[in-house]
């Protein structure tokens, strides 16, 4: 089995709050998009072209549903929803398809994506796809589960430079087990890891201020 490394993608005021009521409590159209992009792309690496391959985002089933419907399953990439509830798909529009799954735990959620990561010539059929990237994008809960994880390498979070009304939060970051990059090598870290150019320094849009930050795990 391959490494089930994975990294957290988040947004978050100075109080840690990343939403409010089931939702995000900003509305924040670059950061968004930033999102979609650091999800979504796969980077080409010499031994792969990347026929089939996508990300994966694993998140629990109150993100999944604070995701509005028409941007639901996230596009072209593998959703993976956490619920003890086994049924909980059943009724959903969602069920039958190939790119989202349902898992009873964050563990489970990884165990699944790492059978994703590997390949074997005879596995692959058409319409499957092979996981590059793992990506934990919340909520709360998983978040806090997440940050506790050796296999967690990188936490990208946007933060916001302000104190919202938020209800809930991102778990506390240990210094002792993650460094934040100095802005401008957290900047050329993410350059590097979307292999593409990246809005660097604070961010002003819809009266909020923000940055791309970079946490390491040591
Ligand atoms: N990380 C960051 N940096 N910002 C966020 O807003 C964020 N949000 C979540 C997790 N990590 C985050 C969870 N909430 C969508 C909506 C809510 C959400 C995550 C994703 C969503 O609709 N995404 C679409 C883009 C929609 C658009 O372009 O407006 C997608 O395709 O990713």
């Amino acid at each position: 089995m391959q490494p089930r490394s994975f990294s957290i993608v988040v947004a978050a005021d100075l109080a840690s709050g990343i939403g409010r009521e089931g939702t995000l409590p900003w509305r924040l159209r670059k950061d968004m998009a930033f999102f979609a992009r650091i999800t979504s792309k796969v980077v080409p690496t010499p031994v792969n072209d990347s026929p089939n391959r996508v990300n994966a985002c694993i998140m629990g089933r109150v993100t999944w549903e604070s995701i509005p419907a028409k941007f639901r399953p996230l596009a072209n990439r593998f959703n993976v929803i956490v619920s003890r509830n086994p049924h909980y798909l059943d009724d959903k529009p969602e069920k039958n398809s190939p790119m989202v799954a349902l898992a009873p735990s964050f563990e489970a959620a990884l165990d699944l994506v790492a059978s994703h990561q590997e390949q074997t010539v005879q596995q692959q059929s058409p319409k499957d796809f092979i996981v590059e990237r793992i990506f934990l994008i919340g909520g709360s809960q998983l978040y806090g589960e997440g940050v506790k994880s050796r296999d967690c390498s990188h936490i990208f979070l946007t933060r916001i430079q302000a104190i919202v009304d938020c209800d809930t939060f991102f778990p506390d970051i240990n210094p002792a087990e993650y460094k934040l990059l100095p802005s401008p090598e957290g900047h050329a870290f993410l350059e590097d890891y979307l292999q593409e150019p990246v809005e660097g320094g604070i961010i002003e849009e819809g009266g909020f201020k923000y940055e791309y930050t970079v946490y390491n795990h040591i």
